[in-house]
This record gives structure tokens, C-alpha cells and sequence, in this order.
């Protein structure tokens, strides 16, 4: 498979998975992301709304999708809208999309221009009961501005008050978890590239260089393998800021004997891929790090084998949670005694690790947070344990990204080095090589 060039028989098939779950009766209708604004006459790197992408391959702004599997017309089961030739923006911006094109891409063979979609809205949407519309869901987002989704959302229901409105949200969100072999193909591309540039951090990490240097390093990678960038803003924490778990300001200097954390993933054709190592600066590992490195490690090697059919994000988090507790035993941070002593609705080990171990990847790098749905083949998982003890400076992240098949989990970063000796190796090879 050409993977720039997703072929659009899965968006085919996506569609008509979403039309499957339609009642009867009833129209979808999604609409693009628009470009944010950032400051005066600039805007930011636009970014496709992940459901519209899922469902068309489409990535530009001023579009618009009816589905309408109930249709008697069947050039009207599916409808894209895309932007209307513009002569002034041809010639600021470049050639826009035009129908053959966004047909090609999508699969989509009605394809009109956006300044018809009211209309041809209007002349549908009496023969339905229900209105389809589309709103990101995440239990733990909020948002303070108001996306082209939900004003899109709120005109609709101004236009056709008295019909009945349902969430895709529901559908989509379960639907985008199992990842089909064109999407598998694209993250694990995603992951290899990523997986490349951990190694150039390997190369590159050692004292007095800046947190956003290494930040360069990996972004070099990133594009010169055509991905389209992070898939999230990355992490590259040395010392104490590997205890801050959404460190991303990536601007202090790597201090000798510190570690270094890095929580990465390139996005390659709007596919996700989520990387976490944890390294020393000087390419040694002090003994106490090494046994608080160990430590996860361990954990992480026994959780690996339960992303397996049947279990859910809630057992993985269980079962981490108790043997990350009995290590941190072993690593004296507290005592048996104190375990039996302590408050049951605040353990002791939340002290140490305070997030959660693990959250499916798609075209969102956190695509669903769902605990308790339980993993089916061709789902794919992170697995983030981690252990921060902030009174010695020690941050400590490692992650893989799992793929639940019908057998044993596979893990999309395979040698990838991860053990301290092979992490330590890596590194000093690099520095003998340059002396
Ligand atoms: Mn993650």
C-alpha cells in the first residue's frame, strides 16, 4: 500500500459501518475543521477533524458530509460538499481540491461544492426523522472555545427545531477503535519513524544540551520521513521536570547524572504513534536509577502479555497498580506496614504514579479513555507504566504501543532498545564513535 495515499476503499467501508448503525429514517451530516486563528492575519497548521478524515480521507477546510443510506435517489446516500472554486485563493494559496479529485480520494462519487449544501440539505432532510450530528466526546476534555462542530451543530437545530437529534459520537468512538489493516499499515509506519527518532535522541542526548535542541532532533526525523509532525506536543523532560506528566515546555538544560524523559509519537497521514523512553543524560545509569528503571520495567514486561481479547483498560490498571506497589516497597519508598495502614480511598502508590497505564491510539493519540470496553482484536493500546519520586529527581516513563490480536499482544515497537544495558550500549557506542 501507497501509505500517502491511503487507497479509499477504507473510507468506504467506513462509511458504511456508520450507515449501519443509522436508525431509519435518519441523515448524518458532518462538517470539516476550519483553520484557528493565531494572531493577527495568521492561522494555525490546519488539522482535519478526525471523524471527517475517518470517514472521507479528506483534508481541507470548508467541507461538508450528508450521509443518507435511506435515500430512493442513490446518488444521494452520499453526499461531499468541498470549497467553492475560489480564483483569489488559487492565487494566494495554490490549487484548491476540485470534485474528480476529492472523489478519488474519498470514494465518495456525488461530490459538489459547498455553496450548494443548504440547499441540497433542504431538499432531503424532510424525509427524515433524525439528524446525525457530530460533537468530539472525551470524558476529560473541555474546551472553552467553540469549535466549527458545535456552531455547525447549533445551526442545524436552529434550521429543523422539531426533528430528532442523536450523537455519532457513540458509533464513531467505538467504531474508530478496531483499526483495519490499512490503518495498522500507517501506525506501524508511524511507529517506525518514531522508533528512529528515539534512536537519534540515543545519539544526541549528553550534558549542557537543551531540552528543545533534542526536541529539534527528533522533529528532523519526524519530517524527514514525511511525517506530518507530532502527534502531540512532545515531551522531553530531564531531571525533576520527568515528574511533571504533561511537561511540554521542553526549554531547560540537560543536567549530568539527571535522566532524561521522553514521551513522543509522530503523526504520518493522521494516524497517531505514542513512544516513551526514559534514558540517563551521561549515558550511565546511577545504581539508584537503574533500580527505580528496573523496577518498571519488571511491571511493564508482565502487564505486556494482557493486552489480550477479553481484558479492558481497568484491568490493566489494576494489575499495575498492585505490582508497581509492591516494588515501590522494594525500592523503600514505603513500607508493608504503612500499605496495611493507609487510607484505602488514597493509596500510598499514588504518590509515585498518579496516571493512568494505558489509552487506545488512532487517528487521535488518545482516541478513546473508555476503561472498561473490553480489547478486541485489532485494537491498539499504549502500555505506560511509570514511577515518579520528585523528592530525587527521578521521573521514570517507559511505552510501548500494543496491538490485541487474535493470539499474543504485539508490541509496535520491537527492538527498540529498552533494557539498561542496551540503552547504555547505544549510547556510549555513539560517544566512542565521536572521540
Ligand atoms: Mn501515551
Amino acid at each position: 500500500m501507497d501509505l500517502n495515499n491511503i487507497p479509499n476503499s477504507l473510507f468506504v467501508k467506513n462509511r458504511k459501518s456508520f450507515s449501519d448503525f443509522m436508525a431509519s429514517k435518519s441523515i448524518a451530516v458532518f462538517c470539516a475543521n476550519e483553520h484557528l486563528p493565531r494572531n493577527g492575519d495568521q492561522f494555525f497548521p490546519f488539522r482535519q477533524q478526525s471523524d471527517f478524515f475517518y470517514l472521507t480521507g479528506i483534508k481541507h477546510e470548508n467541507a461538508f458530509l450528508i450521509l443518507y443510506p435511506d435515500s430512493p435517489n442513490p446518488d444521494r446516500k452520499e453526499i461531499l460538499f468541498i470549497e467553492t472554486y475560489n480564483e483569489n485563493k488559487v492565487i494566494w494559496q495554490g490549487e484548491m481540491l476540485d470534485t474528480a479529485e476529492a472523489s478519488r480520494i474519498s470514494g465518495v462519487k456525488t461530490v459538489l461544492y459547498s455553496d450548494s449544501f443548504y440547499d441540497v440539505l433542504n431538499d432531503i432532510i424532510f424525509n427524515c426523522d433524525k439528524i446525525y450530528l457530530n460533537s468530539y466526546e472525551y470524558p476529560r476534555y473541555q474546551c472553552d472555545v467553540t469549535t466549527k462542530q458545535q456552531r455547525f451543530a447549533e445551526d442545524i437545530k436552529r434550521r429543523y427545531p422539531l426533528h430528532n437529534i442523536e450523537r455519532s459520537a457513540p458509533i464513531l468512538n467505538r467504531l474508530r477503535l478496531v483499526k483495519s489493516k490499512e490503518e495498522l499499515d500507517i501506525t506501524r509506519h508511524a511507529c517506525d519513524i518514531t522508533g528512529q527518532a528515539f534512536r537519534r535522541c540515543l545519539d544526541t542526548v549528553r550534558p549542557g544540551k537543551y531540552e528543545y535542541q533534542i526536541q529539534a532532533e527528533i522533529e528532523y526525523v519526524f519530517k524527514s520521513n514525511n511525517a506530518s509532525g507530532h502527534a502531540f506536543a512532545p515531551i522531553v523532560a530531564g531531571g525533576k521536570n520527568g515528574c511533571c506528566l504533561h511537561y511540554s515546555s521542553n526549554n531547560s538544560i540537560l543536567n549530568d547524572n539527571d535522566l532524561v524523559l521522553f514521551d513522543i509519537g509522530c503523526e504520518y497521514n493522521h494516524y497517531s504513534s505514542d513512544l516513551s523512553r526514559t534514558i540517563p543524560v551521561n549515558g550511565h545509569f546511577t545504581p539508584r536509577q537503574k533500580q527505580c528503571y528496573d523496577a518498571v520495567l519488571r511491571v511493564m514486561k508482565q502487564i505486556e502479555p494482557l493486552y489480550v481479547i477479553g481484558n479492558t483498560i481497568n484491568d490493566i490498571n489494576t494489575t499495575t497498580y498492585k505490582l508497581m506497589e509492591q516494588e515501590m516497597i522494594g525500592l523503600g519508598l514505603f513500607t508493608t506496614d504503612d500499605v496495611k495502614r493507609q487510607d484505602p480511598d488514597k493509596p500510598l502508590y499514588t504518590k509515585y504514579l498518579m496516571h493512568g497505564i494505558s489509552h487506545h491510539i488512532g487517528i487521535d493519540v488518545h482516541d478513546n479513555v473508555n476503561k472498561s470496553i473490553t480489547f478486541k482484536e485489532g485494537m491498539i493500546l499504549t502500555c505506560e507504566p511509570g514511577i515518579y519520586i520528585r523528592e530525587e529527581n527521578i521521573g521514570i516513563r517507559i511505552e510501548n504501543d500494543m496491538l490485541v490480536t487474535s493470539g499474543q499482544p504485539v508490541n509496535l515497537f520491537e527492538g527498540l532498545p529498552i533494557e539498561v544495558d542496551e540503552i547504555e550500549y547505544a549510547m556510549n557506542k555513539n560517544i566512542q564513535q565521536k572521540s
